[in-house]
């Protein structure tokens, strides 16, 4: 009788040993979706949105607005700050629903359209790898 349960012991810590597996596939889905604004969306003084978020590399952020008022221009601290910005097409998203993925470690966006980004339609995100 006492054999008996030594042995389901040894077969609960031989069992509990697989769990690299289980690790690997557990870091495949901590990205996060975020969406700006959350329900305002893309919006005049959507900025500060962005505080007291952790956001990681490999997170995506989802923009939706009317692309017919706005749209969202990747710049760099120094833009996004003065609202003084070149816009670069490669970096510029118009469909009124953009998936961006933050990658680096700082990212900010404007809206491009003449006095929203003095508006508040700005952020500035911290990126954690
Ligand atoms: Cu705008």
């Amino acid at each position: 009788m006492v054999s008996t349960s030594a042995d389901s012991y040894h077969a609960v810590f031989s069992s509990a040993a697989g769990s690299p597996a289980a690790d690997a596939a557990a870091s495949l889905v901590c990205a996060k979706e975020w969406i700006v604004g959350d329900d305002k969306g893309w919006s005049l003084g959507v900025s500060g949105w962005e505080k007291g978020k952790n956001f990681s590399s490999g997170d995506v952020l989802v923009f939706n607005y009317d692309p017919k008022m706005h749209n969202v221009l990747e710049v760099s601290t120094g833009e996004y700050e003065s609202c003084k910005f070149i816009g670069v097409p490669s970096r510029r998203y118009n469909s009124g629903h953009d998936r961006i993925q933050l990658l680096g470690t700082l990212a900010s966006y404007v809206c491009e359209t003449p006095g929203h980004c003095d508006r508040g339609m700005k952020i500035h995100i911290p990126i954690q790898n």
